[in-house]
């Protein structure tokens, strides 16, 4: 009998310690789907340069986010060609990367690579320009604003400001790119309402600032003082036009008018010294948006066709009321 008790007694300890012990075990080595035991990702980041403040900051937004998630990230830099772009993702694919980002610098061009990509079963994030391809099943999202509709905010603006009459020069993005083609869409789709309002000279300064500088000079030469208003596809080349007007010794903002698009730090800056007149806001801080998506692709997860970013309107009105709540 006491025998038996003190088997009973042992058998009862060497479970509780059995139990115990696995329970231990348990929390050092959580489910294999825990955030713990998971391997960092790697991701592959296909940028197309650093053309404008726009573009910077969106590569400091996406290498942040990186480092908050530990992603392991592999940047590339395409100096604003293409041919780098599909070099840099063949390179992804080769290395079987978990997911690539691209930012696409044009529209067209990319359904070669991008095929090869979803052959070699890796998810592809589109973030700030869309693409045309044959197959939209070759990309997961897209996480953009809608260019079309910052033209048209633009226009509205735009003629708004000036009674509905004046000239305009236009300084264009980069050739094929989805915010050059869209911005210029959703603008001229609005001045062709207003008769006696007309786009006098269009051309591209390249999103960025020298180019619009020296776009501006040449429209200055032509036309002078027939111009009224300049539209700029981004803020960095107004801020180009916006020192060709000074040299040329008018005054930016007041003799001609200037509305561009993007909101960034220095667009505020020259509202709130009179020489810019609106901004439209595009918002380049897509890192959070681009590693939710790509976490949500690689655990099953089907994602809209287009994320899109809102964006809003700011002019010397309320410009210094708002610059220091500005995050880039
Ligand atoms: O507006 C401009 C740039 O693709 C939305 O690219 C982006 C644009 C942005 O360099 O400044």
């Amino acid at each position: 009998m006491k025998k038996t008790m003190i088997l009973a007694t042992l058998l009862s300890l060497l479970c509780l310690g059995i139990s115990w012990g696995q329970q231990k075990e348990g929390s050092q080595n959580p489910p294999s789907n825990s955030p713990e035991k998971r391997k960092p990702l790697t991701v592959g980041f296909s940028q197309i340069g650093a053309e404008s403040a726009w573009r910077t900051a969106e590569t400091k937004s996406m290498r942040e986010e990186a480092v908050k998630r530990g992603v392991n990230l592999k940047f590339s830099d395409a100096q604003q060609k293409q041919e780098n772009q599909i070099k840099a993702l063949r390179a992804f694919a080769a290395q079987k990367l978990d997911a690539i980002i691209l930012a696409p610098v044009v529209e067209t061009g990319w359904d070669p690579v991008l095929k090869e990509i979803k052959q070699a079963k890796i998810p592809v994030i589109l973030v700030d320009r869309g693409v045309k391809l044959a197959d939209e099943s070759l990309y997961s999202t897209l996480i953009a604003s809608d260019f079309v509709e910052e033209g048209r905010m633009a226009g509205s603006w735009l003629a708004e400001k000036m009674g509905g009459k004046g000239n305009i020069v236009e300084l264009k993005g980069t050739p094929g790119a989805a915010p050059a083609i869209d911005r210029e869409k959703g603008f001229h789709e609005i001045i062709a309402k207003h008769p006696n309002m007309k786009i006098i000279k269009s051309q591209t300064g390249d999103f960025n600032r020298s180019k619009g500088k020296e776009v501006m000079e040449a429209f200055l030469k032509a036309e002078g003082k027939n111009i009224n208003a300049v539209y700029a596809h981004n803020d960095d080349m107004a801020l180009g036009a916006i020192q060709a007007i000074e040299e040329a010794g008018m005054k930016p903002g007041k003799d001609i008018i200037l509305v561009s698009i993007d909101g960034v730090k220095d667009a505020f800056v020259a509202m709130t010294q009179g020489k810019l007149n609106c901004s439209v806001e595009c918002n380049p801080l897509l890192g959070p948006a681009a590693f939710d998506a790509v976490e949500k692709i690689l655990s099953g997860e089907t994602l809209a066709r287009k994320i899109i970013v809102k964006d809003q309107l700011f002019d010397q009105s309320v410009a210094s009321r708002v610059i220091n709540t500005r995050q880039y």
